[in-house]
């Protein structure tokens, strides 16, 4: 039998677990997820998994469901090659974002992550405004973030570039690396701990998939089957997986994620823009828009720039997103809360029906 430590199973989950533990459920990790089904390792390796009737019945909103790095239950059956997903056990962190598209739900990234890789390559993708964008979301979702400025072979100025992260980006570890010339891995190697989950974040293209190859070591052949099955399967156009790494530790590769919309964040933002927000304390009124007010420390730290422009674009364009998001959600609670109610009522009357016959 393998040793769920390793997939990151600890005392939280086991609390957690210990309702379940007497009635025949075991526990399982989700890896990968298709359209109707998931890949979860077990305590007898990995299998095929589905969701229960009554867990999807009973599901109001998606994060009722499984995601890529949830601990489920399952009912312990060795010999099946498909089991069946009774619950999620509570998330520790959870990467959530606003689905792409306009629609206005969120997407879980993947959970129970303990460290995110914010990943920009120092090359054309090189944004300090996605840096922070990033950092919203990754604060958010209860894990440390980490930055990592990838192809530092192609770049020529990797200090300075180090130095306006860091700008932005203040008390967050920054490491520059290179896959090419090994620059930097040594560094990283510090994060991929037995039982830790890292997840990589980043635009397509910065190389998360060199990385994960890079460490992977002799289990790239598995890395890259599974890319190949990624190419053919029709539904999957994000693709998410989390790799158990031969020398300890879990990497959760993102694939597919063309743009990170804000879901959550409003104390991320202050956390992220504290420098604004600290200076924003200081304006003469409370309320201070930073617009025409007199004596306002916001306007007065642009001007003779202490605080550099784009960054204080980017504080309020985040800031508005999240302001839009807020009154979306607000109706889409509002509907979900009716739902909910129709589906508790219908549940109720089904059970009085059970009963009464
Ligand atoms: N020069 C250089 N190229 C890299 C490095 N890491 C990845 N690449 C290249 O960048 C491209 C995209 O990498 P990939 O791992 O597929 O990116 P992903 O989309 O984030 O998974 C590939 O052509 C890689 O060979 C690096 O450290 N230096
Ligand atoms: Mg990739
Ligand atoms: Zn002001």
């Amino acid at each position: 039998m393998r040793d769920l430590a390793a997939f990151g199973w600890n005392e939280f989950f086991a609390r957690h677990f210990k309702t379940y533990q007497a009635s025949g459920y075991t526990s399982a990790r989700v890896v990968l997820e298709h359209k109707n089904f998931f890949r979860v390792y077990t305590q007898y390796g990995e299998v095929l998994a589905e969701i229960s009737g009554k867990l999807r019945h009973e599901a109001v909103n998606r994060r009722d469901l499984p995601a890529v790095g949830d601990w489920v239950v399952i009912r312990s059956q060795p010999k099946d090659s498909r089991v069946v997903i009774h619950a999620v056990l509570p998330r520790r962190t959870s990467f959530v974002r606003k689905i792409a598209g306009s629609r206005t739900d969120e997407q879980i990234v993947g959970t129970n992550i303990d460290t995110v890789f914010l990943l920009t390559s120092l090359n054309q993708d090189f944004s300090l405004r996605r840096i922070e964008r990033y950092l919203v979301t990754a604060w958010e979702s209860g894990a440390n973030p980490i930055i990592v400025l990838s192809k530092s072979d192609l770049c020529d100025c990797v200090d300075e570039r180090i130095d306006d992260v860091q700008g932005v980006a203040p008390g967050v570890a920054i490491h520059a690396i290179s896959v090419v010339t090994g620059t930097g891995l040594d560094d990283i190697a510090q994060y991929f701990k037995r039982g830790h989950t890292v997840a990589l974040l980043g635009s397509s293209g910065v190389g998360k998939s060199t990385l994960i190859n890079h460490l992977a070591g002799d289990d790239q052949l598995k890395v890259q089957t599974v890319r190949e099955h990624d190419d053919r399967g029709k539904h999957t156009t994000t693709h998410r997986e989390l790799i158990l790494l031969p020398g300890g530790g879990l990497v959760l590769d993102t694939a597919g994620m063309r743009e990170l919309q804000l879901w959550d964040g409003d104390e991320s933002l202050q956390l992220v823009f504290d420098d604004i927000e600290a200076l924003a304390e200081e304006c003469f009124f409370g309320d201070c828009r930073h617009e025409d007010e007199p004596r306002c420390a916001v306007r007065n730290a642009l001007e003779a720039g202490a605080i550099d422009t784009g960054r204080y674009e980017s504080y309020k364009k985040l800031q508005k997103e999240l302001k839009y998001m807020a009154r979306k959600k607000d109706k889409l609670t509002e509907i979900v809360e009716k739902k909910k109610w129709k589906k508790l009522s219908r549940l109720a009357s089904e059970r009085g029906r059970l009963k009464r016959s």
